[in-house]
């Protein structure tokens, strides 16, 4: 299982890098590399196993936060209660995503946003389409497209921007970074803060 210290944090080359295609059928070791992954997300959501192992918890996380540029992610994003459309989480093993549509509306988390890798905090909006459709192939080959909104979609989007070599904090504007939102923002340490996360505010 992956541990902290697996994580690749800002600075290392790998996440400024574009990743590879992943080819088919999928080797072992491609398989295993996305079940890690979605089993680091399940790990890091449960309260006691995320304590146990000193994990910062996650909704997503891309090959490349493990040292491998390939173009691989794994998506988990938490059950919305308060969203009757969005009651079952997106969960994923994404291989060769490509977003193939997205709306102009744009979202920002009122929180800002996390990374895994980047242990600093850079509070601000981070401007993404609310809605997006994303191909993507599943470890067997299969291929799905789906249209995700709000909070998945704003996951999603920041997955696949690690897979090109960009970091959440490349959107933010420099000159009005967090314009409104100091007194809401909330690093994303633990899953509590990063289910109450889904604060979207579509402009
Ligand atoms: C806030 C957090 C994430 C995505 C979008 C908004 C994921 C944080 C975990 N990762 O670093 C995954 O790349
Ligand atoms: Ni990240």
């Amino acid at each position: 299982m992956y541990l902290m210290k697996d994580i690749t944090r800002d600075g290392n080359p790998i996440l400024r890098q574009q990743s590879e295609t992943v080819p088919y059928p999928l080797s072992a070791e491609d398989r295993k590399l996305g079940q890690k992954m979605m089993q680091y997300l399940e790990i890091s959501q449960d309260p006691e196993q995320c304590e146990k192992y000193q994990l910062r918890a996650g909704v997503g996380l891309a090959a490349p936060q493990v040292g491998v540029g390939k173009l691989m992610a794994a998506v988990l994003t938490p059950p919305d209660e308060d969203d009757p459309e969005q009651i079952s989480p997106f969960k994923a093993i994404m291989v060769n995503p490509v977003i193939v549509s997205s709306s102009v509306q744009q979202a920002a988390l009122t929180v800002g946003e996390g990374c895994l890798s980047v242990d600093k905090e850079f509070p601000g909006y981070v401007p993404r389409s609310d809605r997006i459709t994303v191909h993507y192939q599943d470890l067997d080959g299969a291929e799905h497209q789906v249209r995700l909104k709000h909070y998945p979609a704003i996951i999603v989007q920041h997955e696949i921007d690690h897979l090109h070599g960009t970091l959440f904090y490349d959107h933010i504007d420099k000159n009005q970074p967090s314009a409104g939102i100091e007194a809401k923002f909330l690093s994303i340490r633990a899953i509590k803060s990063a289910i109450s996360n889904k604060d979207v505010i579509p402009n």
